[in-house]
C-alpha cells in the first residue's frame, strides 16, 4: 500500500517539475516523511519552543536515509498551502505530534486536510496524548491511521519501513492501528529511556530558529534534556505512569560532558544563546546540575539557562552558595511545582513538602532574585474543598509579598489523566464517567473551564477568580518586553488599570459577577485563533 500511495502521489506532482524520486535515488528511502506540529492552546500563544518532539521522533528514520520535512503550523501562516505543495511531491506518511487538550482539535483538522488531498497518505499521531490514550485517537478520528505511543524515534522508523514495504505493523511495539474493521494495539510502557545522541538530532530540518521563543524575548532558545525520567510519584502527573516499567532507576542524568557538548554544538552551529532544560526534574542530584554549569563555565559558553523541573523538597536542599552558582551560570528561571496552599492537598499530591516549606524556599529564592522563581499551581483535584482552594489563594499572595519578583503561573485545572493515581480517586469520588473520547480530551483544557461539571458552583466560581487574578497577582506585566509591540502595551495597560480590582477580589474572595471570566475566555480564544489559522 505504501508503494502504491507513493507512486500515485509522485504522479500527481508532475506539474511541479522534477524532484528526485525513490527510483532516481536508489540509496534513498521511498517517499518523504512530513512531520507536522499543530497549534497549541492558549499557553502556546506566548511560548513557542522549537518542535523538538518532531526532531526526536523522526531522528532514526532520517539517520536511516529517509527524506523528511518539518512543517510547524504555529509559525507557518499558510500551512495549508505548504502542506498542499508537500503532498503533491510524494509523501510516505504525515506525522503529527499531539498533546492532550486544544492541540487535538488542530491535529484532527490537519488529518482531515491531508485526506481531502491525498486519501492514501497514512496519517500517524504521536506525542503525549498518543502515549496516554492511543485508542481514543483511532476511535475518534477516522483520518488517523496509526498511533505511536511512548518514545517515538525507533518505533517510527520501524513504522516507516513497514509503510514503505506495505506491511502491517503487527510486530512493532508501541504502534496502534486499524485492521480488518477493528483497532489493534501494541502500545505498552517503555522498559528503558530513549537516548538520542545529540549529533543524530536532525536540527538542519528547521531552517529558521529565529521564529521560536517566548513573549517577545528575542532569545534563541534551544530546548534539551540534561536528564531523563523522574524519581517522584506526584499523584496527578503522567510521568510516574510513563516510567512505571522502566527497569532500574527512574531518573537518569546525562554526563556533564555530553550535555555541554550538546550545548556547544547548538551555540556554535545555530547561535543558541539560551538553553531551556526540559527535564521532568533536573535537581534530584544537585551535583549533576553543578557539574553541568561548571563545564559550561570551563568552556566559556555564553548562554543563559532555564530549568522547567524543580521541586520544593530539592530547593530546600539548595544552599545559598549553590543558588549563587546557578545565578552566575546565567540561570534566569526555575519552574517550581508549588501546586497548593493546603497541606492536606500537598500530601494527596505527594509533593513531599508543606506550605511552610514552600514559603521557606520562596524566602530563600528571594535572596537570589536574578533567578525568577516561577510557581505552578493546580486546582480542582478530587476531594479539594473551597477552604483548600482559598489556602492556595493565600499562598499565592504570600509568595508575592515575600518575593515581589516571583512569578505565579495561572493555575492548571486538574485533568484526570489515565494511569495517574488521582485518576482512580476522581473515578471513585466523582462517580462520573472520566473523559474517554477524543472530543472529551480536546475540550478538557488545563487553562480552561474549571473542570466543569465535576465541581460545585462555589468552587467553580472561586477557581475562575483564582485563574483571572493569577494574571495580576505578581508583576507579570512589568516583565513584558517591548518586543511584543501593541500586545505588550495592551497587557501593561490592562495590568495597570485592573490590577487593584483583581487584588481586591482575590483577597476578599469576591467572585460574584465575575464578568472578567467570560471576557478572558473570549480573549484567550481570539488570541489563540489570531495567532494561528486553522
Ligand atoms: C515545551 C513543552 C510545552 C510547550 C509547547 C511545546 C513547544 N514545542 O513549544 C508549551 C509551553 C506551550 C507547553 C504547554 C503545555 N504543556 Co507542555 N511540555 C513541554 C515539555 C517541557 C517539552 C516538550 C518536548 O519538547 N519534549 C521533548 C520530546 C522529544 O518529547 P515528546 O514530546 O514526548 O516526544 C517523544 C514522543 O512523545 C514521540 N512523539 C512526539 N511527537 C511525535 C509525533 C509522531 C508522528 C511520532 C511518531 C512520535 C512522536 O517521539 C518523541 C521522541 O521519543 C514537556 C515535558 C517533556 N519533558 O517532554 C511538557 C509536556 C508535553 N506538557 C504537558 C502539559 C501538561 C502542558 C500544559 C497542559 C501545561 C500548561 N498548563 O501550560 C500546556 C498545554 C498545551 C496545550 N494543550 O495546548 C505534559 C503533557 C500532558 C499531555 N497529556 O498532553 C508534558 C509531558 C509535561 C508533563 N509531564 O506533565 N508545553
Ligand atoms: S510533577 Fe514533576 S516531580 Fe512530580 S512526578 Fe511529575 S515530573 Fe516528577
Amino acid at each position: 500500500m505504501g508503494r502504491k500511495r507513493r507512486l500515485e502521489a509522485t504522479g500527481s506532482a508532475k506539474g511541479y517539475g522534477a524532484r528526485m524520486t525513490f527510483q532516481d535515488k536508489p540509496n534513498k528511502k521511498p517517499g518523504r516523511i512530513v512531520m507536522i506540529y499543530p497549534q497549541q492552546g492558549f499557553s502556546g500563544t506566548y511560548v513557542k519552543h522549537m518542535p523538538l518532539s518532531l526532531l526526536y521522533a523522526v531522528s532514526e528514520a532520517v539517520k536511516a536515509g529517509y527524506d523528511a520535512v518539518i512543517l510547524d503550523t504555529r509559525v507557518a501562516p499558510d500551512w495549508k498551502g505548504d502542506l498542499r505543495r508537500l503532498l503533491a511531491e510524494g509523501t510516505l506518511c504525515v506525522g503529527i505530534s499531539v498533546m492532550s487538550g486544544a492541540p487535538i482539535r488542530h491535529a484532527v483538522a490537519i488529518g482531515r486536510f491531508v485526506k481531502s488531498l491525498a486519501p492514501d497518505v497514512p496519517v500517524v499521531w504521536g506525542g503525549p496524548h498518543a502515549t496516554f490514550d492511543p485508542l481514543s485517537i483511532l476511535s475518534g478520528d477516522p483520518n488517523c491511521d496509526y498511533v505511536v505511543s511512548g518514545y517515538g524515534a525507533h518505533t517510527f522508523h520501524l513504522l516507516c519501513d513497514a509503510l514503505a514495504a506495505q506491511k502491517s505493523p503487527s510486530d512493532i511495539a508501541g504502534v496502534s492501528w486499524r485492521e480488518e474493521g477493528g483497532i489493534r494495539s501494541n502500545a505498552k510502557p517503555a522498559k528503558s529511556f530513549e537516548h538520542i545522541d545529540f549529533r543524530d538530532i536532525p536540527y538542519r530540518l528547521i531552517s529558521d530558529y529565529g521564529v521560536y521563543g517566548q513573549l517577545g524575548q528575542g532569545r534563541r532558545i534551544f530546548s534539551m534534556y540534561s536528564a531523563y525520567g523522574c524519581p517522584y510519584r506526584c499523584s496527578f502527573c503522567s510521568s510516574p505512569a510513563q516510567y512505571a516499567e522502566i527497569d532500574g532507576k527512574k531518573w537518569l542524568a546525562l554526563s556533564a560532558t555530553e550535555v555541554v557538548d550538546h550545548i556547544e554544538h547548538v551555540v556554535k552551529t545555530y547561535g543558541a544563546n539560551y538553553i531551556y532544560f526540559i527535564d521532568d526534574d533536573s535537581f534530584p542530584s544537585l551535583k549533576h546540575v553543578e557539574a553541568v554549569i561548571d563545564e559550561i563555565a570551563a568552556r566559556s559558553l555564553a548562554v543563559k539557562l532555564g530549568f522547567r523541573g524543580a521541586r520544593i523538597n530539592e530547593i530546600l536542599r539548595m544552599s545559598d552558595e549553590f543558588l549563587d552558582k546557578l545565578t552566575r551560570a546565567g540561570t534566569d528561571i526555575l519552574h517550581i511545582g508549588a501546586e497548593s496552599g493546603s497541606d492536606r492537598i500537598l500530601a494527596l499530591l505527594r509533593k513531599d513538602c508543606t506550605s511552610e516549606d514552600i514559603l521557606a524556599c520562596n524566602r530563600k529564592l528571594a535572596r537570589h532574585a536574578e533567578i525568577t522563581a516561577a510557581y505552578n499551581f493546580i486546582m480542582g483535584v478530587p476531594t479539594e474543598t473551597l477552604d483548600e482552594l482559598k489556602a492556595t489563594r493565600d499562598l499565592m499572595l504570600r509568595l508575592v509579598e515575600d518575593h515581589p519578583n516571583c512569578l505565579v503561573f495561572p493555575p492548571n485545572t486538574f485533568r484526570p489523566l489515565p494511569g495517574t493515581e488521582l485518576y482512580e480517586l476522581a473515578t471513585r469520588e466523582w462517580k462520573r464517567p472520566m473523559p474517554a473520547s477524543l472530543a472529551d480530551w480536546e475540550n478538557i483544557e488545563v487553562e480552561g473551564s474549571f473542570s466543569g461539571a465535576w465541581q460545585d458552583r462555589k468552587k467553580q466560581s472561586f477557581g475562575h477568580l483564582l485563574l483571572i487574578a493569577s494574571y495580576f497577582v505578581d508583576n507579570k506585566a512589568a516583565r513584558v518586553k517591548p518586543g511584543l509591540g501593541w500586545f505588550g502595551w495592551l497587557a501593561k495597560a490592562i495590568h495597570f488599570v485592573y490590577r487593584p480590582f483583581a487584588l481586591f477580589r482575590l483577597r476578599h474572595g469576591f467572585d460574584a459577577w465575575l464578568w472578567e471570566y467570560p471576557v478572558y475566555r473570549l480573549l484567550s480564544r481570539l488570541l489563540s485563533r489570531f495567532n494561528t489559522s486553522a
